[in-house]
């Protein structure tokens, strides 16, 4: 160290700084308010105030992620990436707060400001740089990674605009952009001295070194910029604080003079336009296949510049030597989007580092890892080859060699079968050949896994039956999970209470402990205590519900909810076809056993999605009259909440009495929203479906609403479908479609709903919608007279939550560490802090 002056002088006394403590938090708050922002009144959106805590909070996640780092990178030491296009991150600060144990102080520096947390944390813009679930996902990992002290690092991509903002118009989903940086980012920290190029287009040519061996090399390539930008990630109350990497692009050089000079400025600035448009925005589409150039050039860009950034460090530290590199590494490709990162590896070993194939394979295929995430056909990626050739012309290459080999290990396992090579090729022949992606990331891969029993189950025998024949070995499951912090103590703080006062405050950091508020089961006094805590989660719903649906709820009625993206396969059709009946019931004067019930739905539906935009329009039409009719009013209310995001999720899930999960059973690999609501004490309705069949079994089947036809009759069912006669002989069913046909939801708007209920009795409706609805007319029967008993429905409610223990993604990262990833956890020091500000 001594003798390296430079690096002594940037560190000299920061090195081993102290974490900084908690007594000087007020202190930096005003400091960074009246200097760093250069303020001296809190406005009314509270922005530099928020700006200014995000700040103070900052400092003290530096700190921390300093000393992460240098614990992570003193010695070799085995480390994961999670690499993955989606991040669905939400808001920081509360989160923030909560893992550093700031609460109270943040409290007390707030009050100078006659400001309060909740109010301020309202400035912070969700970072919605995620689709759904599996970007969701992707955020809670990162969260458990860190609270388990893990050494993680996440790569992503820094998109300018993330997830659309949504608004009803009339009914109808409008998408605005979501420019989430627009107000600044506090939370980030650039470093654009470890940018790295990332090469598109030219063309690959041959020559031979000195010692006869022939190269390839990519010429004349038209490079980007990736620049990094640093997110820190806390973990729960243990100084660990891990990185989140996301890259941005940039031009290369800002714009061409040459050009600029002869008068042509637009030609001067095309190329920095064309590079910094890569992480311009965030496809809007889940659970489906896009086919765009900018889309595989995102999957490229992410990849390459992660690669790259895990090799640089590599060489910095170790040199060019990669003999053990796959001993200390593992990359997690979070679905086939980034499984190109399993070409461009190769790529940098054998191009950039001289590495002969087979070694470069060997290290590949010890380090990836490909998770799976929808069984839906439509989602498994394919890009033509011929955009390939002319985008990325060497990794094309690569890719054919690498099929040429697997090929090669087809025919060895069935020899003479050439149907069964076509098959398993990566590349799909026809009159546009594409390269398959997901074939790509198994045959890359050392393992493959699902993210609930069942969808690794279909996974094995449906969608990669050849491959699981093949590599057994290599399939896997780990059932999905959501982070307690975030999804209990974080957003239902009343609850978060509650359970600390009965079992202490342990469950929030190992949330198997949960599972002791069993003994709760017969306790009246703690029922009510539950019971009030749901009825505050309840008028908290109620207000913004009333903000911004302009619905009145009530908190005396049961709250019936369903939020995710808008999918045919997750069926809100089937609840509005619920929601009809219940109406057509008021109607009829059938109400002697109704239970008044508040409907709430939410989700964005993917801009081009015809279908799933029309169900957002039938459930407003629907709403709309409902609410607007005085005899519905004591027995049935409506809304959809417009632009659904992690945030509202915060007020939702604490508030709900009943969860619907409720797709086609065999069409949802997981869920994850089902997971969150269970932990907040509601109860399922649903199909044995992903992770619902293993919620069902953790809490028992007494306490969980089931209904529908299971997983392996559907294909038998498809074979006879005949919704025609299901409606003629479902007597509420019947009156429900008289109803829609009628145009009782659509009088001004003929025909509007004319392909929704085309779609409902066709008997090629893949969802079944008509099959399942007369046995979850009957499920929710069960809800209603379960409900009127509110001991007992207390008590389900406390059942589900204790129970709730295994969908922690604690223990989904644990299992993913123990069997795929190997990691050793870091040392931690929780103590040190707490001592210092006492
Ligand atoms: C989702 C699945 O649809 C959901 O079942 C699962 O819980 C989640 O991933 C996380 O594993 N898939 C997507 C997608 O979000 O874009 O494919």
């Amino acid at each position: 160290m001594a003798n390296n002056g430079e690096q002594m002088c940037v560190a000299k006394g920061w090195q081993d700084a102290p974490l900084i403590d908690k007594s000087t938090l007020e202190d930096d708050l005003s400091r960074h308010f009246y200097y760093t922002l250069g303020r001296d009144k809190v406005g009314k959106s509270q922005l530099y105030l928020y700006n200014a805590l995000a700040l103070t909070i900052r400092d003290r996640l530096v700190a921390r992620c300093r000393a992460t780092k240098q614990q992570m990178h003193s010695e070799k030491r085995r480390k994961a990436a999670y690499i993955s296009l989606e991040f669905l991150m939400g808001r920081a600060l509360g989160n923030a707060i909560l893992n550093l144990d700031l609460d109270e102080q943040v409290k007390l520096a707030l009050t100078n400001y006659c400001a309060h947390i909740e109010h301020v944390a309202q400035a912070e813009h969700d970072a919605g740089l995620g689709n759904g679930g599996l970007g969701r996902l992707a955020a809670c990992f990162l969260d458990s990674c860190a609270s388990l002290a893990l050494p993680v690092i996440g790569y992503g991509i820094r998109y300018e605009y993330g997830m659309f903002n949504q608004s009803i118009e009339n009914g109808h989903q409008i998408e605005q952009p979501d420019n989430w940086l627009r107000e600044g980012h506090p939370w980030e920290l650039s470093a654009p001295e470890q940018a790295k190029r990332v090469k598109f287009f030219g063309h690959v040519e041959s020559y031979t070194d000195k010692n006869g061996r022939i190269h390839r090399q990519w010429l004349d390539t038209e490079d980007v910029l990736a620049v990094p930008y640093d997110v820190p990630i806390p973990g729960y109350k243990n100084d660990i604080v891990n990185t989140l990497r996301l890259w941005k692009s940039e031009a290369t050089d800002e714009f061409d003079l040459g050009e600029f000079n002869a008068g042509s400025y637009s030609e001067a600035v095309a190329h920095k336009n064309l590079a910094e448009q890569i992480t311009m925005v965030l496809y809007p589409n889940d659970s489906s296949e896009n086919g765009k150039e900018l889309r595989l050039r995102q999957q490229y860009f992410l990849s390459s510049a992660s690669l790259q950034d895990i090799v640089a460090l590599w060489v910095s530290q170790h040199g060019e030597s990669f003999s053990d590199f796959a001993d200390f590494h593992v990359f997690q490709l979070n679905d086939t989007h980034p499984s190109i990162a399993v070409a461009e590896l190769m790529r940098l070993l054998i191009d950039d580092y001289d590495l002969d194939w087979d070694a470069a394979w060997q290290i590949t295929t010890k380090t990836m890892a490909y998770t799976n995430h929808t069984l839906l056909p439509e989602a498994l990626e394919k890009w033509s080859v011929s955009l390939f050739a002319r985008l990325l012309p060497r990794i094309l290459e690569i890719i054919y060699e690498i099929n040429a080999r697997f090929l090669a290990q087809v025919a060895l396992a069935w020899p003479g079968d050439v149907a069964k090579q076509q098959a398993l090729s990566l590349i799909e022949e026809g009159s546009e050949p594409q390269v398959r992606m997901a074939y790509l990331a198994i045959v890359g891969s050392f393992s493959v896994n699902g993210v609930a029993a069942l969808h690794t189950e279909l996974l094995k025998e449906g969608l990669f039956k050849t491959f699981y024949e093949l590599w057994p070995e290599k399939f896997n499951n780990k059932t999905n999970g959501v982070t307690p912090r975030r999804w209990i103590a974080h957003c239902n703080p009343k609850l978060t209470q509650l359970i600390s006062e009965k079992i202490g405050q342990d469950w929030v950091g190992d949330f198997a402990q949960i599972s002791q508020l069993r003994r709760y089961y017969d306790d009246v006094k703690f029922h009510k205590q539950w019971q009030s805590v749901k009825l505050e989660n309840k008028q908290r719903l109620v207000d913004l519900v009333k903000a911004r649906c302009g619905v009145e709820f009530d908190t005396s009625m049961l709250f019936d909810v369903q939020v995710k993206r808008i999918h045919e396969y997750k069926r809100q059709l089937l609840n509005v076809l619920h929601i009809i009946h219940l109406y057509d019931r008021i109607r009829r004067g059938d109400t002697a056993n109704l239970v008044p019930r508040c409907v709430l739905l939410g989700g964005k539906a993917a801009p081009g999605y015809y279908m799933a935009k029309r169900i957002i329009k039938l459930i407003n039409n629907v709403a709309d009259v409902i609410n607007k009719d005085p005899l519905a009013q004591p027995y049935l209310r409506v809304a959809f909440l417009p632009n659904y995001n992690v945030t509202a999720m915060e007020t939702i899930c604490p508030a709900t009495d009943l969860s619907e999960q409720i797709s086609t059973a065999g069409k949802e690999a997981s869920g994850t929203g089902n997971m969150k609501f269970m932990m907040n004490g509601a109860l399922t309705i649903g199909t044995l479906d992903g992770a619902n069949i293993e919620i069902r079994d953790a809490v028992g089947a007494d306490n969980f609403f089931l209904f529908g036809a299971q997983a392996e009759l559907i294909e038998g069912i498809k074979q006879s479908y005949n919704p025609l006669h299901i409606i003629h002989n479902t007597a509420d069913l019947l009156s429900v479609m008289q109803l829609l046909e009628s145009g009782h939801f659509n009088l001004f708007e003929p025909g509007l709903f004319d392909d929704i209920i085309g779609a409902i009795k066709s008997p090629h409706d893949p969802w079944l919608v008509a099959h399942d609805f007369d046995s979850f007319v009957q499920a929710q029967k069960a809800v209603e007279h379960a409900y009127q008993n509110q001991q007992h429905w207390t008590q389900m409610s406390i059942l589900n939550t204790a129970a709730s223990g295994t969908f922690s993604s604690d223990r989904t990262i644990s299992q993913y560490s123990e069997d795929i990833w190997h990691l050793e956890a870091l040392t931690t020091s929780s103590s040190a802090d707490t001592a210092s500000s006492n």
